[in-house]
């Protein structure tokens, strides 16, 4: 086994976040800056596990997805992305990487944002990059926006960055950090009601969504006014606040892919019926509230106490899906070994 944070191999692991506040188009595609702040709370399921080591006498990378070859798109971004760190490193060395995720690949659940997470910790440390949270969280952004927030435990926002003057300016202010909150105890119930990849990237259907959309605007400004407010409902640990702000966000950036050109729809009558009973469930007096993303999976925000009751009402609603429970999690860390 090699030694912890040994420059030439390194391990880290990640989770996935789920956004309350949603990041939903770009500014610019290259840089991964995005039109909009978003919040997110990172989750204590579904890590994402990545090896980085150096393969100096190999002429190209290789990458490993769950045990097989990552080919295509999914090589172009890895690769893309260890250039990145090969230039700011340094080091010219083609690299070997294992990554195995522990969410279904590709059904909303934020796989990419584990796995660019866990690629930049492994990846700074394998070419010997000193970067600290900050530094890191700015250079996941760049793998996949919403990495940057896996950076962190907990809740986390992720800053759009500066506007006006250069683009190094706008890259350096562009990243994530963690946001003060009082003890919520929450739980995101998450309803796996189809674990098939989608059928648009989130990549695609937010540029379409920007470019096309009439809603696409006001959405982006009713979300500032919502992240205030979900700043404050999060210091005043005030769970019903927090759930409803990240219902009517999450709601309204869908509104922003209906009225898309063509649309983009990633409900399907599963979700609703997932929503119907988060609704049933808050006239009988439990406070949940639903968030979806680019898929039809529904996580529902609720106390940690009323959790089983949650989860039972939701897997009632979707029979032929799977539901599982889950609490804040740990922030990107290196392993041992
Ligand atoms: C989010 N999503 O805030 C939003 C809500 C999906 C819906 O971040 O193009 O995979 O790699 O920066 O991070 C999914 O987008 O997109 C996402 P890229 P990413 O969680």
């Amino acid at each position: 086994a090699q030694e912890w944070g040994t420059a030439g191999c390194a391990t880290a692991v990640a989770h996935p976040n789920i956004a309350l506040i949603k990041y939903w188009g770009k500014r610019d595609e290259h840089l991964v800056l995005p039109r909009v702040d978003s919040l997110s709370m990172t989750l204590d399921v579904f890590p994402t596990t990545t090896r980085v080591h150096l393969a100096p006498e190999a002429g190209h990378d290789t990458v490993v997805l769950d045990g097989r070859q990552a080919e295509g798109e999914a090589l172009r971004r890895v690769v893309a992305f260890l250039d990145l760190v090969r230039e700011r490193a340094g080091v010219a060395d083609r690299a070997v990487v294992h990554s195995e995720n522990t969410v279904p690949t590709g059904a909303g659940l934020a796989s990419s944002a584990s796995g660019f997470a866990a690629l930049a910790v492994a990846a700074a440390a394998a070419y010997g990059l000193d970067l600290d949270a900050t530094a890191l969280s700015r250079l996941a952004r760049r793998g996949s926006g919403s990495a940057s927030r896996s950076i962190f435990g907990g809740f986390a926002v992720w800053h759009a960055g500066l506007d006006a003057g250069s683009a190094a300016a706008a890259d350096l202010s562009s990243h994530a950090e963690p946001v003060p909150a009082a003890d919520l105890d929450p739980a995101l119930v998450v309803a796996v009601v189809d674990a098939g990849p989608k059928a648009v990237s989130s990549r695609v259907a937010m540029r379409r969504t920007v470019d096309t959309s009439p809603l696409y605007e006001p959405w982006a400004v009713s979300s500032k006014d919502d992240l205030v407010e979900m700043r404050a409902a999060l210091l005043a640990g005030d769970i019903e606040a927090v759930g409803e702000i990240a219902e009517r966000n999450a709601l309204g950036m869908h509104a922003t892919m209906l009225a898309a050109r063509p649309a983009v729809r990633y409900l399907s009558p599963a979700t609703l019926t997932v929503l119907d009973s988060v609704l049933r469930l808050r006239r009988d007096g439990v406070p949940a509230y639903a968030t979806m993303d680019a898929g039809p999976n529904v996580k529902v925000l609720c106390r940690r106490a009323d959790a089983d009751r949650v989860a039972e009402a939701v897997r009632d609603a979707a029979p032929g899906g799977s539901v599982l429970v889950a609490a804040p999690g740990p922030g990107a860390r290196l392993l041992r070994g």
